[in-house]
């Protein structure tokens, strides 16, 4: 019998699910049956609110105040299109995490010497007074560009989130902006300058039911959206729909988006992707398809392509009468086309054309199974091709973006449903109105990734040098370097930033350097705060969260409702930025007069509106309260987003500077004649995708010849969202923070599974274990990310003669490097030694 139908049963029977405490003899028919012992617990909703692109409800039972246990989403039939929302694993052991030992349970002030994690309690009076009295001397002495909130992806509240510091820093002359962000940072920037798109405009997942080839660069939707209504239960729903799709899957590991599930696996070496495209592309042009099958799309769609293309462009340019358009066409080269890259012709005769023999000993992948591939891309009617992040997240992470964006405009398909144009699929999700923030009034913008730079040298920042935004030309500088740091629900302030030691040494070494830290836990980047401020958790807040960004086709909005009030000396993030602001004259502006029950009533009241028309399920109910009783609102959204379908069919041109496919671009071209470039190996900007050597990479020979063979392979684990839950022992122990280590290399290495190494490079040194698998490249080695920074309590040295971190942070070993377009964080791209421990 089903799980389900044994419930139903039971309930009918009138007797609980316990078996034994079900007796149906007449002896016992007076007797009142003993009660189960969940029938008093009181039911709250909650939510997941974590980075993974989903926000999973949480149905949370307590008990006299004390949370008994946690379940998943199962109110409805489990019918795909308004399916479960099942939480994952770590969505699960909410209730580990809140009642965790490591809770901060009161404000703290910092007493010993900064990261050295030596506090003692203070009240909240003391501890808002000091940060309101930092932050105004701060601003008097240096200008609002000199404070900085810090990225923060911790916690995706609607109301009570971090977003609150930013409503206070704008009512008190507002705060250093960043664009970008340490997901998507360089495909956004390669996908502006192709498609005019932000890189999520791929066709939507369940579009694929009409494609007939898919390849998938650094795709595993299976392991980063594992919500039981994510991308991931979309990719298995479209590929049971679509039984004879043949799925080939390009990265260096094996991943659970595999499995059984893809025709081919290709293991490429990481940061080589640009090199495998252009060999696909050679073969798609020197066999003569394209131009007896898809030059006329490219002609039509597409600049760059060849010269006579650029040339066209180049004149428009020239006849307009917008500036920065004549300054383009003075940028513009048409030598450097595409189709003579490929081909090794023109300009690019001394380097030869790139062949799959050539990529063949940069990928590690064959020749013949190069050829393969572009043989299944020719013969498709709707090829849908899409990159993973983890494919943009390396140094120079722009140039493989666009060199697999590529791919798609060779075979013109584009506009056909089931093809796709490389980017991330696009989801929409419900709207959710959020505290507002009101407008800032400082309009530079740094790098998100800069900001440890930003630290130490901000004033001397030009567009130029650091490509910041906001200022009226190149060389205007930033003008303040960074001196109050804002962290909230964030630890990027040194878990998840690259380079921790240099990190460390930066917050350490500051001159006149002021943090904040607001968590739940005391993270490694806590100990680095001079005040540390103790929120909430989920499943002690009310609020309003919608489905977040990568929820795949089914839309929800979750009103979530408090189970046990907060704990020990906990405060809200509302709360907290409400007694700063208060302290800084600024209270009333702040509250607006509001109690935390009038904000929710009022943004709910918004949001219903927005979505009136949506037809939600259960239908909106007409107050808050009532909303926090039912929990879940769904919504299937259907989406069934072509790429480029609007350009292609629909006439509507790109929002490229040419209004087409930039396959050549101007704005780069631009760039790469007036930004500064060539810092280290690999930072180049050029106007077309190009396959570039970079720093760390597979062809870094210094690297090699300095002592780091092994490419290491960074990746989101399924045991942690990003530093998130690391604090779980549940989760500890359900996936084991292990280095993924091929066979061939464990026997050069005399290594077997279940030994610890020292993993390490000139950054720094890790101790992990050793996991043997040929579920990675060889020459490869892959570690999840997100694992807690732990100083060795002896200060043990280690070959890098640096402190060995035993907690196994993969940014221990990574490199702090912007990359050449995006300024963004090449956290994918090492190289690593390895040492066995005795
Ligand atoms: N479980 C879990 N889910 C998460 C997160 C998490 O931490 N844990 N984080 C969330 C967030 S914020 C984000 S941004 C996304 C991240 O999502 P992604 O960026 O897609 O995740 P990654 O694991 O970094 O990379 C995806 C795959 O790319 C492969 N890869 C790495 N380098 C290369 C390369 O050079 N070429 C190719 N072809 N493949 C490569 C990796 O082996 C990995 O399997 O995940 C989200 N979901
Ligand atoms: N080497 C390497 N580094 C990476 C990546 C990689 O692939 N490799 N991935 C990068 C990516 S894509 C991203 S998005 C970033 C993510 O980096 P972050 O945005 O820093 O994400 P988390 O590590 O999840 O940290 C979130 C913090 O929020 C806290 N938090 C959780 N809930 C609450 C709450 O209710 N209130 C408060 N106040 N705090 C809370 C957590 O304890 C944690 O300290 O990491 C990046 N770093
Ligand atoms: S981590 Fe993501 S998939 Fe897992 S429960 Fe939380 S929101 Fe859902
Ligand atoms: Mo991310």
């Amino acid at each position: 019998m089903e799980r389900r139908s044994f419930l139903k049963m039971s309930a009918a029977l009138g007797c609980a699910a316990t078996v034994s405490g079900c007796n149906s003899s007449s002896d016992d028919a007076n007797v009142v049956p003993p009660k189960p012992p969940v029938s008093d617990e009181q039911i709250n909703w909650s939510s997941c609110l974590v980075n993974c692109g989903s926000n999973c409800p949480i149905k949370v039972f307590s008990r006299d105040g004390i949370i008994t246990r946690v379940e998943t989403d199962h109110e409805v039939e489990d019918v795909y299109g308004l399916h479960q929302i099942r939480a994952c694993a770590r969505g699960r052991s909410l209730r580990q995490r809140a009642y965790a030992p490591d809770r901060l349970k009161t404000p703290m002030k910092r007493v010993g010497e900064r990261g050295e994690a030596k506090f003692v309690p203070i009240t909240w009076d003391e501890a808002t007074q000091t940060i309101a009295d930092n932050l105004q001397r701060v601003i008097n002495q240096y200008g609002n560009k000199a404070v900085f909130r810090s990225y923060g992806s911790g916690a995706y509240y609607g109301f009570a989130s971090n977003a609150c510091f930013n409503r206070l820093f704008n009512l008190v002359g507002g705060c250093l902006n960043a664009y970008g962000n340490y997901s998507w940072a360089q495909q956004m920037e390669a996908a502006k300058h192709t498609f005019g798109t932000g890189s999520t405009q791929g066709s939507s997942t369940i579009t694929l039911e009409h494609s007939d080839f898919f390849l998938g660069f650094g795709y595993n939707p299976s392991e980063i959206r594992q919500s039981g209504s994510g991308e991931g239960y979309d990719y298995l729903q479209a590929l049971m729909k679509n039984n004879g799709l043949k799925v080939v899957m390009i990265d260096p590991r094996y991943t659970d988006s595999m499995l059984g599930k893809e025709s081919m696996w290709l293991p490429i070496r990481p940061g080589t992707d640009a090199a495998f495209a252009e060999a696909v592309a050679f073969e798609m042009i020197s066999t003569g398809w394209v131009d007896a099958n898809s030059l006329g799309f490219i002609n039509e769609y597409a600049v760059g392509y060849d010269a006579a293309s650029i040339e066209k462009q180049k004149a428009l340019f020239a006849a307009s009468s917008d500036a920065k358009e004549q300054e383009y066409a003075a940028c513009m080269d048409s030598s450097d086309n595409y189709h003579d890259y490929i081909m090794g012709v023109g300009k690019f005769a001394a380097q030869g054309a790139r062949t799959p023999e050539w990529a063949e000993k940069i990928t590690g992948i064959s020749a013949a199974y190069i050829r393969q591939v572009a043989e299944d891309l020719m013969n498709a009617k709707a090829p849908y091709i899409v990159a993973g992040a983890g494919v943009n997240r390396q140094a120079n992470g722009e140039q493989s973006m666009r060199a697999l964006y590529m791919l798609s405009v060779l075979t013109g398909k584009l506009g056909t449903p089931g093809a796709s144009n490389g980017e991330l699929p696009y989801m929409s999700s419900m709207s959710r109105a959020g505290i507002p923030t009101g407008s800032n009034p400082v309009k530079e913008a740094i790098s998100f990734f800069t900001w440890t730079e930003a630290i130490e040298n901000g004033e001397n920042f030009t567009a130029r040098t650091h490509g910041i935004r906001g200022t009226a030309d190149p060389d205007e500088k930033l003008g303040s370097n960074i001196h109050f740091v804002f962290s909230a629900s964030d630890s990027s302030l040194l878990n998840q930033h690259a380079e921790i030691n240099n990190t460390a040494r930066i917050l350490r070494d500051a001159e006149d350097l002021f943090i904040v830290s607001c968590d739940c836990w005391m993270t490694p980047g806590a100990k680095f705060a001079d005040i540390i401020l103790p929120d909430t958790s989920w499943l002690e807040s009310n609020d309003l969260v919608n489905d977040s960004y990568a929820s795949g086709s089914l839309g929800y909005l979750t009103a979530m409702s408090a189970a046990v009030k907060p704990m020990w000396d906990c405060k809200s993030m509302y709360e907290a930025a409400a007694m700063i602001a208060e302290k800084m004259g600024v209270g009333q502006l702040f509250t607006e007069g509001k109690t935390e029950a009038d904000w929710l009533e009022e943004l709910y009241q918004k949001t219903k509106s927005a979505s009136a028309n949506l037809g939600v399920s259960p239908a909106f109910p007409a107050s808050y309260k009532e909303a926090q009783k039912i929990g879940v609102f769904r919504k299937n959204m259907g989406d069934k987003y072509v790429a480029l379908d609007s350009y292609v069919n629909g006439g509507k041109a790109l929002s490229t500077p040419s209004g087409k496919i930039e396959i050549y671009s101007a704005e780069l071209a631009w760039r790469a004649k007036n930004w500064e470039q060539n810092k280290v190996k690999g930072d180049s900007i050029t106007a077309i995708p190009q396959y570039t050597v970079t720093w760390d990479g597979y062809e870094d020979q210094d690297a090699i010849d300095a002592g780091f063979p092994l490419q290491l392979a960074g990746y989101h684990t399924k045991g942690r969202t990003h530093s998130s839950y690391h604090n779980v022992p549940w989760l500890r122990e359900a996936v084991e923070d292990a280095v993924w280590i091929n066979p061939i290399d464990a026997a050069a290495y005399q290594l077997t599974a279940g030994d610890v190494v020292e993993m390490y490079n000139e950054r720094g040194s890790i101790e992990v274990k050793v996991r043997v698998t040929p579920r990675v490249a060889p020459g490869v080695v892959a570690l999840g990310q997100g694992a807690w920074y732990l100083a060795d309590a002896n200060g043990r040295i280690g070959q890098s003669g640096k402190v060995i971190d035993v907690g196994g942070a993969i940014n221990t070993l990574t490199r702090y490097i912007p990359s050449p377009v995006a300024k963004g964080n090449p956290q994918h791209t090492n190289r690593v030694q390895l040492i066995k421990k005795a």
